[in-house]
């Protein structure tokens, strides 16, 4: 196994003990020993459908009630607009917790956590029921190892999605990185490349390690808003997207802290430096993009194959025949009227048959 690499390295922070994750689900135990996974009702690649495999969300009882009692009003929410299913699909680089952020949401460990890098690339989705509604939570591998994109892994997740629905991305990186660099922008291009630029009005960015003492003793949502800011205009870089446009529908950013030992509040709620309880903050975002956003993405081949080179231009091609036929031709009439009005020597009429024996 190796560690990860390029982590918090010039940060002043040590990567921190691995998380303890949610308690397994009921019926969970025993399959997987060490990975904390359950095997039968998580979809892996190419198998089975949505539907067939979800079934009751136990896990959101292990939420303390108040959160419970949030959870299910947002639900309610959702089913008065008449959704009555929602497919998540959580992306980003290696490492910065999207699977335990996967496992937080579900109160559940569906998807292997590891502190070092993941040997699997393949992305899972688990289906989860709660009073007639589907929950559909996909995590990915990290698109990022290295220094680069992975294509091979961004490979397996284009297969992974065919002919499913993504209500909502989530792009998660984490709170305490301080630095962004052209590596944000690729796997941000990577992802709207296959994905299309409309993803962004379905995506919200997750931010993870929220309990966290911002250094050079800025206050916390200072160091929030600075974070945020700077990880917002590579994702509107990477996704080639206008400033005025990237303004106008703001991707909303949201705090995540998957560890163990996030602070509570009196109703044993998980809570952050700023006093948000970020469960159902985290829920009542994806409902908010999901009501307001634009439409839901459905991945076909098309956008497997991606765009074709043979047809990059083609857009073109009558605009082209357009100009060859009304400027060229008129040029080349012009230029044959000019030629034959022009007083031509007798020798060059003699030679054009035109001089009527005139030498
Ligand atoms: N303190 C703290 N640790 C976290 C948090 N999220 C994840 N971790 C830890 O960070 C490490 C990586 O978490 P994962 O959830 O496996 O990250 P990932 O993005 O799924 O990783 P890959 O699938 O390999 O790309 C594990 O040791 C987690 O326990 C968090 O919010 N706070
Ligand atoms: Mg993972």
């Amino acid at each position: 196994m190796r560690r990860r690499s390029g982590e918090l390295t010039g940060s002043g922070h040590e990567r921190p003990d691995p998380a303890p994750d949610p308690p397994p689900a009921a019926g969970e135990e025993g399959r997987e020993a060490g990975t904390g996974r359950g095997e039968s009702d998580v979809e892996e690649p190419r198998g089975g459908t949505m539907a067939s495999l979800a079934r009751e969300w136990v896990g959101i009882q292990q939420f303390p009630v108040a959160t419970q009692t949030k959870l299910l009003e947002i639900l309610s929410k959702l089913k008065d607009e008449k959704v009555n299913t929602l497919t998540i699909l959580v992306m980003g680089k290696g490492g910065v917790g999207k699977s335990s952020t996967v496992n937080s949401i579900l109160g559940e460990r569906v998807a292997n956590v590891s502190a070092f890098q993941s040997e699997s690339i393949r992305p899972i989705m688990c289906s989860r029921t709660r009073a007639g509604f589907t929950l559909n939570v996909i995590d990915t591998p990290g698109i990022v190892e290295g220094g680069y994109v992975n294509e091979q892994a961004l490979d397996f997740i284009k297969r992974f999605l065919l002919d499913k629905t993504i209500d909502v991305l989530l792009y998660v990186d984490r709170l305490d990185s301080y630095r962004v660099d052209n590596l944000d922008r690729q796997v941000v291009k990577a992802i709207t490349d296959f994905l299309g630029r409309g993803i962004w009005e379905r995506g919200v960015v997750v931010l993870t390690h929220a309990q966290l003492s911002p250094p050079d003793g800025l206050n916390y949502d200072d160091y929030l808003a600075k974070r945020s800011e700077a990880l917002l205009k590579y994702v509107r870089l990477g996704a080639g997207i206008k400033k005025k446009e990237f303004k106008d529908k703001a991707i909303p950013v949201t705090l995540v802290e998957n560890s163990g030992r996030c602070n509570t509040n009196e109703e044993g709620e998980k809570i952050l430096p700023n006093g948000t309880t970020w469960i159902p903050n985290l829920v009542q975002t994806i409902t908010d993009v999901t009501i307001n956003g634009g439409k839901s993405i459905t991945v076909d081949q098309k956008l497997i194959d991606g765009p074709n080179p043979n047809n990059r231009g083609k857009f073109f091609i009558p605009l082209i025949l357009a100009f060859q036929f009304f400027v060229i031709g008129r040029m080349q009439g012009a230029i044959k009227k000019d030629v034959e009005s022009e007083s031509k020597p007798l020798w060059e009429l003699r030679d054009l048959g035109l001089a009527n024996r005139k030498f």
